[in-house]
């Protein structure tokens, strides 16, 4: 059965390294996974894609044929992709490995908000699907980068309706004292909105921490693992997450 994972976060969050890193250790670990590349915009892609959306829709020719700058480029091009849906997902469906990583669009509005991305990952890539969302380590240093960053994380899970698990990415740019201040403010919402409020002033503390409650009780069950495309740090505990949230606990020896 194929397990498809969707990376998603913020530009330059990491999606493509970690897309490239994590099928580089899937594979490693003699599991069988293929990456897709689905950013039209790309120039220089870490790694090379089994499928890229490249071949079928190309930001620069967009941005010539109706002559659009690029932002106005990478929303037609994305609008665009919806047209290639049936023969990316006759290629998927070849490709007959255990995972599918799919690697998306910097501007995740783009990719979330609007209708293309969530009907490319409804009807790609079979059943058993997730989404990763990539919170940013140089985002999520202070308390209010870190709350934005969940916010949208939910906006994301709103959008897709689909399992999804928040790792914070590139977290070999932070200190261990940064680290451990982003883990407390997971556990704890008074440190949060202490640190909130040390920061700011008393009215955006308390916005905060209404703010901050509610994404608790949506993020309740969930873990953030800090990992890192560069030192490959957790990625086995990133794998063991992935597993359990695809097969509901079975767990890695189900992959094996
Ligand atoms: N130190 C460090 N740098 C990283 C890591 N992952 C990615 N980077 C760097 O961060 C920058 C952005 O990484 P990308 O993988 O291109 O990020 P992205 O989310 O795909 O970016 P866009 O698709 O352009 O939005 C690059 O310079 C990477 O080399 C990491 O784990 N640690
Ligand atoms: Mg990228």
């Amino acid at each position: 059965m194929v397990h498809s994972l969707y990376f998603v976060g913020t530009a330059g969050a990491g999606k493509s390294a970690l897309t490239g890193v994590f099928a580089q250790w899937l594979q490693d670990a003699k599991i069988s996974a293929a990456t897709v590349n689905l950013d039209p915009g790309v120039v220089l892609l870490p790694y090379s894609p089994d499928i890229d959306i490249r071949d079928y829709v190309s930001l620069q020719e967009v941005m010539g044929k109706y002559n659009l700058g690029p932002n106005g480029g990478l929303i037609a091009s994305i609008d665009l992709m919806s047209a290639h849906l049936d023969t990316l997902k006759d290629e998927i469906d070849d490709l007959g490995t255990d995972f599918v990583l799919f690697d998306t669009p910097g501007q995740i509005e783009l990719f979330a908000f609007r209708e293309t991305g969530p009907i490319i990952v409804s009807s790609v890539g079979g059943e058993r699907k997730m989404l990763l969302f990539l919170i940013d380590s140089a985002l999520a240093r202070t308390p209010a980068g870190f709350v934005s960053s969940l916010l949208l994380s939910a906006s994301v899970l709103v959008r897709f309706n689909l399992p999804q698990l928040n790792v914070l990415s590139r977290a070999d740019l932070l200190s261990e004292t940064e680290l451990e201040h982003i883990m407390a403010w997971l556990d704890d919402v008074d440190q949060l909105v202490f640190d909130v409020e040390k920061s700011r002033n008393q009215l955006q503390g308390e916005l905060t921490s209404e703010l901050y409650r509610t994404l608790q009780r949506i993020f309740a069950e969930s873990n953030v693992t800090p990992v890192s495309s560069k030192t490959n740090g957790n990625l086995d505990i990133l794998f063991t997450q992935i597993s359990n949230t695809l097969t509901g606990g079975e767990g890695f020896e189900h992959f094996r």
